[in-house]
């Protein structure tokens, strides 16, 4: 069901050649570009018509308008399930607390007397969320996306999800009613491309957006891809990934439930055992056949994630060569399983989010943690970072010198600018004082 790969013995392969030897699997973006070029094309020229025939194609329904009414945000959140409205209402309190203390604050420096650099947080103005509707509906992604805008103070926040053949043709309604217990009222029935290209471009019924947000399937991050730059992207999110690195004193039982947790989500999802432990690997495995006969999503999902080339049971010598294998991999879930689990936790240099002991599994923070769960995919976690209100800031420099301190500098800005052999730049600083470079 799970395949394995043994690197115990000789000593690990340094990082790239230690990379080609991790799961992976493809997420060609690149391929999906031409798929996706005509449609935001498309959206670009035609707007709001075109949005609503690629919506026709492709998610099979055809709807009146892009934009969600009012009332239906309101009917969603009064025919919401109490249960499912206090959990979104616990996943929203959590979310804002840890959220609320990434703001960050205006900072100056003062460089030299009369010399100072401030540093101005502001928000983004206007953002495009993305929340995904295809094989599975992501109330929870509206938290994790709306929470961090709201957070940074971003004002105009649009929220778009594909329109629903059995809601005719409206976001699914748990979506809505997340909106709607957020606050937002700005709501597009769009999924995929033509949601993106919608943001990007604006049409008749959606103004453009600066930034567009939110995990999505290939075309999503293909048109992410192709219209960044007019907008600015979080990321281009692929298929979830857990890793989790374990030692003989975790439990199989919870080592199985965790790596195909995230496995439900889709065919291509990553689950990768990291372990020093044969014994807990052949448990695992075990354990793994009575509980994935047990899950709703068998078939479509969970088997094939589990078989495919982007899992595996990788056994290694020592938690140490543990430590680096999970670096290596960068996983956007990196849970630890293992004797003093949070020192081991501290030793991790690229992950996503950690979730450190047997008490902290990923759905936890896939829902109510306070973390967010929009997470760098696909090794990215050696560069980036999840979802957070910086996602939403820009921090501006604000430049404020005096006569006397620019006076002081200027001799070293000429030098500079001859060493570039740019005089003119030297040229705007001798202007100010009589052409001459002042005396020190
Ligand atoms: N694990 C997903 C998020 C999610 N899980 C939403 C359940 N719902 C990516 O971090
Ligand atoms: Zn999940």
């Amino acid at each position: 069901m799970i395949s394995r790969i043994d690197l115990r013995g000789d000593t690990l392969p340094e990082g790239g050649a230690l990379r080609d030897l991790l799961p992976r699997a493809e997420f060609d973006v690149e391929a999906a570009l031409e798929t996706v070029r005509p449609i935001c094309e498309d959206v670009r020229h035609r707007g709001s018509a075109a949005v609503i025939e690629w919506g026709e194609k492709l998610d099979g329904v055809r709807i009146e308008s892009v934009r969600v009414p009012a009332e239906a945000l309101t009917k969603a959140l009064q025919e919401l399930d109490p249960a499912v409205r206090a959990a979104l209402e616990e996943s929203i309190r959590r979310a804002r607390l840890v959220h609320r203390e990434q703001r960050r604050t205006t900072h100056t420096t003062q460089v030299v007397p009369g010399g100072t650099v401030t540093e101005k947080w502001v928000p983004v103005e206007r953002v495009g969320l993305y929340v995904p509707g295809g094989r599975a509906v992501y109330p929870s992604s509206v938290v994790m996306n709306v929470v961090p805008a709201q957070e940074a103070g971003v004002e105009g926040i649009a929220v778009s999800s594909p329109p629903q053949k059995d809601f005719g043709g409206l976001p699914h309604p748990t979506i809505l009613a997340a909106c709607a217990l957020l606050g937002v009222d700005e709501v597009y029935a769009a999924g995929g491309s033509q949601a993106v290209a919608m943001f990007a471009y604006g049409t008749e019924d959606c103004p453009p957006v600066n930034l567009v947000t939110g995990p999505g399937n290939i075309y999503v991050a293909a048109a992410k891809r192709l219209l960044k730059g007019r907008i600015g992207i979080d990321a281009e999110a692929g298929p979830t990934e857990i890793a989790i690195l374990a030692d003989a004193t975790a439990d199989p039982v919870h080592v199985a439930a965790d790596l195909i947790s995230q496995a439900e989500h889709d065919p291509m999802a990553a689950a990768v055992l990291v372990t020093d432990s044969a014994e807990l690997a052949a448990a695992t495995e075990a354990e793994l056949v009575p509980q994935v006969a047990a899950t709703k999503h068998i078939k479509d999902r969970i088997e094939p994630a589990l078989a495919g080339r982007q899992s595996a049971i990788v056994l290694v010598s020592s938690i140490e060569d543990g430590l680096t294998v999970v670096d290596a991999y960068g996983a956007e879930h990196l849970e630890i399983q293992t004797a003093d689990a949070a020192a081991v936790a501290g030793r991790v240099r690229n992950a996503g989010a950690i979730f450190v002991g047997p008490w902290s599994p990923v759905s936890l923070g896939d829902y109510c943690a306070g973390s967010n769960h929009v997470l760098p995919t696909g090794g990215c976690a050696c560069h980036s970072s999840g979802l957070s209100v910086q996602s939403f800031l820009r921090g501006i420099h604000i430049v404020d010198y005096t006569r006397d301190a620019l006076a002081e500098v200027t001799h070293h800005v000429v030098n500079l600018a001859e060493a570039e052999d740019l005089p003119a730049h030297g040229a705007a600083l001798k202007a100010r004082f009589g052409w001459k470079v002042p005396q020190q």
